[in-house]
Formats: structure tokens, C-alpha cells, sequence
């Protein structure tokens, strides 16, 4: 009988040393720590509601046009940041009465789809009076932060003028890239 609890406490032992070895304190405390953090956390992750069906009807959706100086598509857009001067009483080039063109300005890119050629386009902030609030448009094609500054567009570049209150911004074609 002693042999056997002898032989019973050596076997345990192994058995024991053997686990713990596998399975380290740290090991048991990290996926302790999983299942009590990641457990009640998983039902809060956000998950795409409307599944297939939204992405689905997106293909069926009308191409915005890249011909209305009105809408953010137009495409001498691609790197304005700003209010539309066309939806402030300006036009593509002109600001609107009451207001006067920056003196400095960014530069954009653009490619023109109806003759597939790249233009280069000069965004002038108009200034003098506050924002005119009709058409936010943000697009940012080959838009670098202020560390290269004549293609930055997140600044207001009314600063060097007179007034520098920021009213909208135009879109002037420079030249073909
Ligand atoms: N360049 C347009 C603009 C003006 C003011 C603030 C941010 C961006």
C-alpha cells in the first residue's frame, strides 16, 4: 500500500511539473485577462449593418458628374479644400463681389476626363468677408501637409491680404502638367 501512495505521489508530481512547465502562471493570466476584457467588449464592435445590400445598391448609384463647377466631383477639384466660389456668387475664377483673391495660393493636379490630359490648377482662397457656408468641398489628390505649402490645402491663405477672413475659394487652370 505504501508503494502505491509513493508511486501515486511521484506520478501526481510529474503529472504537475509537466503542466506547469506547458502552462505558466503568465500564460493563465493572459487568457484570464482575455476572457474578462475581449469577452464583455465584443458585442460594443462596430459591425456593417446594412451588410451586401447597402454595397449592393452603391454600384446601382448615378456617377457623379465631373462637369458641374457646382458639385465637389467637378473635376478641377481634386485638391480643393474650401467653400465653392461657383455656389457663393463668384464663378470658377472670379470671387464674389465684395471679396478679392489671395495673394498667395496652393496647386493641384488634375486630370480632365473629356481630353484625358493633367492640368495644373491654382486654388485662390477669396478674402474680405466671412465664410460663405454653401458647398464644403474637401479633396485631397496628391495634397501634401504644410511641410511642402504650395500643395497644401488646409490652411486659409487669406493671411497675407488686407482682410484675411476666408470667404470661398476658386479654381484657376495654370497649365497643362
Ligand atoms: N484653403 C481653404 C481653407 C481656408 C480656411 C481654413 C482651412 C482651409
Amino acid at each position: 500500500m505504501r508503494r502505491f501512495l509513493e508511486w501515486m505521489d511521484k506520478a501526481t508530481q510529474t503529472r504537475v511539473r509537466t503542466v506547469a512547465q506547458r502552462h505558466g502562471r503568465r500564460s493563465l493570466l493572459s487568457k484570464l485577462g482575455v476572457a474578462m476584457v475581449g469577452g464583455p467588449l465584443l458585442p460594443m464592435l462596430p459591425f456593417d449593418r446594412s451588410g451586401q445590400f447597402g454595397a449592393a445598391h452603391a454600384a446601382d448609384a448615378p456617377k457623379p458628374d465631373p462637369n458641374d463647377p457646382t458639385k465637389c466631383e467637378y473635376w478641377r477639384y481634386c485638391a480643393f479644400d474650401g467653400y465653392l466660389c461657383t455656389c457663393c456668387g463668384g464663378s470658377l475664377t472670379q470671387c464674389p463681389p465684395g471679396t478679392e483673391a489671395s495673394k498667395v495660393s496652393w496647386v493641384g493636379t488634375c486630370l480632365n476626363p473629356n481630353d484625358n490630359k493633367h492640368y495644373l490648377v491654382s486654388y485662390n482662397d477669396c478674402c474680405g468677408k466671412s465664410a460663405c457656408g454653401s458647398c464644403l468641398c474637401n479633396n485631397n489628390e496628391r495634397e501634401r501637409p504644410g511641410y511642402r505649402l504650395g500643395v497644401h490645402n488646409d490652411i486659409n491663405w487669406c493671411m497675407a491680404n488686407t482682410s484675411p477672413m476666408f470667404h470661398c475659394t476658386t479654381s484657376i487652370i495654370v497649365g497643362v502638367a
